[in-house]
């Protein structure tokens, strides 16, 4: 019989989430990851990542949303870390743009608490904020950020006190299933094991471990920067500034977040999907000069304080589908023994929980009650587009 019930391979947000959320349910689990807990090399780290409701990617995330909040306070609770703060979040831009817009179609079908503010109403309550007079915003007092690396430490910390046997600095080779269906045998650098079940949470990894799944992924270089402030941190502390989406008319999204660390660590910026396509292996770490002097020629005219100097500039990856939904499944090629959550496209650390427990209902049940027909793989595969 195999050892395991259930492997999962990878151990960043996702698949820590999914080892803590299978191990919940009395599962025999083994976690796999190729670098060490909570690391820097694929796309869990950072120091936040913007949380919100109303949802301009399309109003059927919102109820994984309201669920991934509440995972998201009982995580904090059970691991005694402070992983949320909702300072408050504004989407920006025309009122056309889907950013504004499709927040507001998510707000509206969902009944979510939320205002709409004119550029003068912007600037008069978020003075760093400077939109162009035809420029509005969705403001919702419940978005924020959750600390990516704490996220990740929790539920690895949770799911090894439930009992997960959890392996870093272990790569895995390659998987294959086991003769009749009776499960799957992944070989890693140094072992081989055997499990019922095997749940691939690759990351940007996805091209290279689900081969047979036929679905195209994009792997993105992404640039995060971290500025000190002109005028000093003050007015970029999160009790008084919230994280923003702000779409300018050619439709180059940037985001930010106030200086949630303090004064000596800077407010981060980025741009949201304008990355280089990479691969985990050949991505260029460093950040040339030439880049950060575009994100401060973005920011000058929007939030003219916040372009001092650049604290800090760090790479991470986006895996990306065609659509920018996500990915998460039975894998169609192994629909008996393999469960998939992968293609996130940017957007997913927010749910991070409910993927684990999503994850968790897929490999244990085979379907799970959250609405996830959006990700279904088959919607991307070489015969679908
Ligand atoms: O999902 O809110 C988000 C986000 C902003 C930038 C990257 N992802």
């Amino acid at each position: 019989a195999p050892t395991y019930d259930v492997i999962v391979l990878g151990l960043g947000g996702m698949g820590s989430a999914a080892a803590y959320h299978l191990s919940l349910r009395g599962s025999r689990v083994l976690g796999l990851e190729k670098f060490g807990p909570a690391h820097n090399r694929g796309s869990s780290h950072g120091g936040s990542r913007i949380t919100r409701q109303s949802y301009f990617e399309d109003p059927a995330y919102v109820p994984l949303l309201l669920r991934s909040y509440e995972l998201y306070d009982k995580l904090a609770h059970d691991s005694g870390r402070r992983i949320t703060e909702l300072c408050g979040g504004v989407m920006i831009g025309r009122p056309e743009s889907r950013t504004v817009s499709g927040s507001l179609r998510s707000a509206r079908q969902w009944d979510l608490p939320h205002e709409m503010l004119d550029a003068r109403e912007i600037r008069r309550r978020f003075p760093t904020l400077t939109p162009e007079d035809d420029e509005v915003a969705l403001y919702e007092e419940r978005a924020g950020f959750v600390r990516p690396e704490f996220t990740v430490a929790a539920h690895i910390q949770l799911a090894q006190q439930a009992g997960a046997e959890l392996r870093f600095e272990e790569p895995v080779v390659r998987w294959e299933e086991l003769p009749g269906g009776r499960g799957v045998r992944v070989h890693t650098a140094e072992d081989t094991y055997t499990a019922g079940h095997l749940v691939v949470c690759p990351g940007a990894w996805a091209p290279r471990l689900l081969t047979d799944m036929g679905v195209p992924f994009t792997v993105e270089r992404q640039i995060m920067y971290w500025f000190r402030p002109r005028e000093g941190t003050r007015p970029f502390e999160s009790a008084r500034h919230p994280v923003y989406i702000w779409e300018d008319a050619e439709g180059t999204q940037i985001y930010g977040f106030p200086a949630i660390d303090g004064p000596d660590g800077g407010a981060k910026v980025a741009f949201f999907r304008r990355g280089t396509v990479c691969t985990p292996e050949t991505i260029d770490r460093t950040v040339h000069d030439h880049e950060t002097e575009a994100m401060r020629r973005h920011l000058a005219d929007r939030i003219p304080d916040l372009p001092g100097t650049c604290l800090k500039a760090v790479t991470c990856m986006y895996t990306t589908t065609a659509d920018e939904h996500f990915v998460m499944a039975r894998h169609p090629a192994h629909p008996g023994t393999v469960t998939v959550a992968c293609g996130f496209s940017g957007h997913g650390f927010k749910f991070v929980p409910v993927v684990g427990e999503i994850v968790a209902d897929l490999a244990l049940d085979g379907e799970t009650a959250h609405p996830i027909d959006l990700f279904d793989p088959r919607r991307l595969s070489a015969a679908a587009v």
